[in-house]
């Protein structure tokens, strides 16, 4: 039996999913595409928040080039309906759908890849990564959300020179340009994401969606339309889970919060 192209496991409230195309090193082609989208919906339906990671020695090599290279040999017309991109509506039911994703990134996170992981909430690398976007020398531009999310994340600036000039950012640079929040040892990545999601799974599914939906929502409106959003979001009727955590910090049974160092 040929094995999946993406992995699936369900670890309590954690899913894990993993791209499983080592021998391209993760490149994306449809039916990867295909096979996350499953995935992730499967994710969306019985876990509380998931985890993405790449088996073998990258996260994702972006997008199949051979596939590409086939479509664009054969000059394939633009379907006649307009249909939505594929990626776009993966990627985006990884960034604004029912649960918060955890990325682990490792070696090459270069072009879809960096799109991919960029469509998660919480970003982990080991200092194995690299992230770039080779649009440029490959003759192709941005097209599973970039032009979007990555430039809202490091900015014009830095995605115009990763762009025009290839530039391949390090971990520690990926750091800097909040590409990732976290930078562990080589090889630990799937494991402190894992830890993280254990500890995002615990707070309430209406925060997490809150966190997930509205807030990357608030951040596209204008001043004024940005608070009347969150005047509606953190004025509705309270859940019994709610006052019940309420109660316990009230009565001093809350987890204390513990400083950093
Ligand atoms: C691939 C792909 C791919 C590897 N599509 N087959 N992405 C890129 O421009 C990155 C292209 N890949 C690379 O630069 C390198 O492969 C890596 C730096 C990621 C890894 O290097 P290495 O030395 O470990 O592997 P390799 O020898 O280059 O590749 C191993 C195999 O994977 C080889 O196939 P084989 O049959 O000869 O063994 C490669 O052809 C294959 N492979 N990457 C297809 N991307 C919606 S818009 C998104 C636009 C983009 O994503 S642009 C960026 C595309």
């Amino acid at each position: 039996m040929t094995p999946s192209l993406v992995t699936y496991e369900l670890d309590g409230k954690i899913a894990l999913i993993g791209l499983n195309r080592p021998d391209k090193r993760n490149a994306i082609n449809e039916a990867v595409i295909d096979t996350l989208r499953d995935a992730v919906h499967r994710a969306g339906d019985e876990a509380d928040v998931a985890v993405l990671y790449g088996l073998g020695k990258n996260f994702c090599a972006g997008l199949d080039l051979g596939e590409a290279l086939s479509r664009a040999a054969e000059q394939t017309r633009p379907p006649r309906k307009g249909k939505r991109h594929s990626w776009h509506e993966v990627f985006d039911t990884i960034a604004r759908g029912p649960v918060p994703f955890v990325s682990a990134l490792h070696g090459a996170v270069v072009g879809g890849g960096l799109e991919l992981a960029c469509a998660t909430h919480v970003r982990v690398a080991d200092t194995s990564a690299f992230f770039g976007l080779p649009e440029g020398q490959r003759g192709i531009f941005v097209g599973g959300g970039g032009t979007v999310r990555i430039q809202r994340i490091v900015g014009y600036t830095v995605m115009a020179d990763m762009m025009l000039t290839g530039r391949l950012l390090s971990a520690a640079e990926g750091e800097r340009e909040h590409i990732v929040r976290y930078v562990v040892p080589e090889g630990q990545a799937l494991e402190k994401a894992r830890a993280l999601a254990a500890t995002i799974a615990k707070n309430t599914h209406e925060t997490n969606w809150r966190i997930t939906n509205v807030l990357p929502r608030i951040n596209d409106l204008s001043h004024d339309d940005g608070l009347f959003m969150e005047y509606l979001n953190s004025n509705l009727q309270r859940s019994p889970e709610t006052a019940e955590r309420l109660r316990e910090f009230v009565e001093g049974r809350a987890q204390p919060l513990v400083p950093p160092g």
